[in-house]
């Protein structure tokens, strides 16, 4: 017996440890304490469905956010089986519910374990760090319960019913003393939910956001194309080069599945996953399909003498033009490298993914020769592109080493020359421009107006860009070249300021200027370089007073302002500002330059990354959709004139 008693305390000392390492320090596994360690909960527990789904026995997954930031996520699997260890007294529930690493369900070779971003921590993670958890088991022919408060058991499983379906539900409340916020992104999770429908072909994911109830918002995903949709759903604003996404798999040791598709966009964009996880920085499974494609398109080209003997090869980077692909493979034991670590290691994935799309790539051209030939004609006028844009760097770089102060003309620079403490204010319009040349401080801000409508760089190759007239000045002013050549460090500003009316021509000029460096110019904004000037929308004015100025569209903050001061409101003239031009120079510094009184919003990856998916849909050369997003917006504009 004593035997017994010993086993039986070890077991529970050992959970009690567990739960106390992942309390003290979640970031080890849930890698932060943000909204974003807050969402990979939910992911943790959606992964244990998801993983049920790919050993065939789960077909649809719920997931909802209720009142007071409750998740419930449900599947129609087996149920977590509920027999009692003999020894333990303790069931297979409460072990994966309770024990560290203990979700490992299919360790060896039985299959593959997807996992959120941080590869699995499995479900005992998420019950250490909420306030409560409950699991409810339907199995067997009977509904099971437990519950447990910050991971220790508090209801031991309990038999509370009959019942003839089986699957297994998950309710907790995340721990508030330990994140930083329990408000939940609908958006965020929603796409990460439409990703992994995507990624388990014919599973049904639904996700329900219930938290008000005046406002329920729900979306349900559900596949059977699996990648193909992805593929589909990825490019769907863009103008299609051949009618089908090119679908390839291959299972065996490493399971592959590819999908991609062509269009008339300049920018390539792969998706690559491995077990689910979005390996955002790539890795072998990568490189396998880059080189895979290259040597397929070049061999067919060449066989079908769409490139004479002579000639070069056609080099990736023109193959992978307008571009958009999914990769996703299955590796039992990933090694993940990098930044966040979410670039795959395995060096034997490599030589799996570029065999296996060679040579399914150069079946699929031999049979669908039309295909083959309408792709092959843009990644031949994408080399030929490439080569002009090449002539046109070397001459640009030649040009501004022929005259060292190639500064544009339209520049007025400051005097200093230290980038750390320089800014630059690119300004839309003459007018403003003059304003915004008197106001400043000439000492650390130098100004470049801009014109007019600039290029529509979506419709425009890299040789086009390199020379256009309106955009050449923001690549001399900011110095430090562009594209492969852009070198951040030689940057001349610290701070690159886009500077426009708050109207929907000030709009369309950031996001082209948005998209233009977040195509041409990334490091700038990785690096935080990019601010968008927030220009004040009404000036609040009377005699006697000191002006308000007021910087977002709702005034009842600034009429509480008014009250505070003993000011009737009819006493107030209110002017809104139409643009930046209507403000003088001593207004615009006040309000929009002052480092010491004006707002600037940093440009994060995000935001760069939203304005290049509008820009795309409002500048692409789809129609269609661009009708569809300006009708939906079309309210936002017609208030704006008002
Ligand atoms: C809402 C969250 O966690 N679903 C899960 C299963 C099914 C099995 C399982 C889970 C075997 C013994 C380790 C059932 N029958 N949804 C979920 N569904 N875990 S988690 O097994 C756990 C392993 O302990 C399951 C037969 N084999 C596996």
């Amino acid at each position: 017996m004593e035997k017994f008693e010993h086993e039986y305390k070890a077991d529970q000392i050992q959970v009690l440890e567990g739960l106390e390492a992942v309390r003290k320090r979640p970031g080890m596994y849930i890698g932060s304490v943000s909204i974003r360690g807050l969402h990979h909960l939910v992911y943790e527990i959606v992964d244990n469905c998801v993983d049920e789904a790919l050993a065939g026995y789960c077909s649809e997954i719920n997931v909802e956010i209720e009142s007071g930031n409750i998740i419930c996520v449900e599947d129609n699997g087996r149920g977590i089986p509920v027999d009692v260890h003999p020894k333990t007294k303790i069931s297979a529930a409460e072990t994966v519910y309770t024990k560290l690493h203990a979700g490992g369900k299919f360790g060896g070779d039985s299959g593959y374990k997807v996992s959120g971003g941080l590869h699995g921590v499995g479900a005992s993670v998420v019950n250490a760090l909420s306030n409560w958890t409950e699991v409810t088991i339907q199995r067997d022919g009977g509904v099971y319960q437990m519950k447990f408060e910050r991971g220790r058991t508090v209801e031991p499983l309990t038999r509370i019913g009959d019942s003839t379906k089986t699957g297994t539900k998950v309710r907790f409340l995340a721990d508030d003393t330990i994140f930083e916020t329990l408000e939940y992104e609908y958006e965020t999770l929603e796409k990460r939910f439409r990703e992994m429908a995507f990624l388990t072909k014919g599973l049904k994911i639904n996700i329900t956001d219930s938290r008000d109830s005046e406002n329920i918002q729900k979306a349900e995903f559900h596949f059977e194309g699996g990648l193909k949709s992805f593929v589909e759903y990825l490019s769907k604003n863009k103008e299609k080069i051949h009618e089908n996404p090119i679908y390839i798999e291959k299972d065996g040791d490493v399971p592959v599945e590819i999908a991609f598709q062509y269009t008339t966009a300049y920018s390539e964009s792969i998706y690559t996953f491995v077990n689910n996880i979005n390996t955002i920085e790539g890795g072998t499974h990568l490189e396998g399909f880059k080189r895979g494609l290259t040597k397929a398109f070049n061999d067919y080209a060449r066989s079908h003498n769409l490139i004479k003997e002579k000639d070069p090869n056609l080099l990736g980077e023109d193959i992978r033009e307008g571009i958009t692909a999914v990769v996703s493979v299955k590796v039992k034991e990933p090694q993940f490298e990098g930044q966040t670590k979410t670039k795959l290691g395995n060096s034997n994935v490599t030589g799996i993914v570029s065999s296996m799309v060679n040579d399914a790539l150069s079946t699929f051209l031999e049979e669908n020769p039309g295909v083959g030939k309408s792709i092959l004609e843009k990644c031949i006028n994408a080399s030929r592109a490439r080569e002009a844009a090449r002539k046109a760097r070397e001459l640009v770089r030649r040009k501004s080493a022929l005259e060292t102060s190639t500064l544009p003309g339209k520049l007025a620079d400051c005097s200093s020359k230290n980038p750390e403490e320089c800014e630059v204010y690119i300004v839309e319009g003459d007018s403003a421009g003059g304003s915004a040349k008197q106001g400043r401080d000439r000492k650390f801000q130098a100004i470049l107006p801009l014109w007019g409508k600039m290029l529509n760089v979506e419709k425009s190759r890299a040789d086009k860009i390199y020379n256009n007239d309106k955009l050449q000045p923001v690549i001399l002013a900011v110095g430090a070249g562009i594209g492969k050549d852009f070198d951040v460090s030689k940057i001349r500003y610290g701070k690159v300021i886009i500077m426009a009316d708050a109207d929907v021509d000030g709009a369309h000029i950031r996001t082209l200027l948005l998209t233009f460096f977040f195509r041409y110019m990334r490091p700038l904004i990785e690096n935080g370089n990019v601010y968008l000037a927030q220009p004040p929308l009404f000036k609040l004015f009377k005699k006697g007073m000191e002006d308000i100025y007021w910087y977002e569209d709702d005034l009842t903050g600034a009429f509480k302002i008014l009250e505070e001061r003993g000011v009737p409101r009819e006493q107030v003239s209110i002017q809104r500002y139409k643009g930046l031009g209507e403000m003088n120079p001593e207004q615009l510094w006040e309000t929009t330059m002052d480092p010491e009184r004006r707002i600037l919003v940093k440009v994060t990856m995000d935001d760069a990354m939203k304005a290049d998916e509008i820009f795309t849909l409002l500048m692409g050369d789809e129609i269609e959709p661009r009708r569809k997003f300006i009708e939906a917006n079309a309210k936002y504009v017609k208030n704006l004139d008002v």
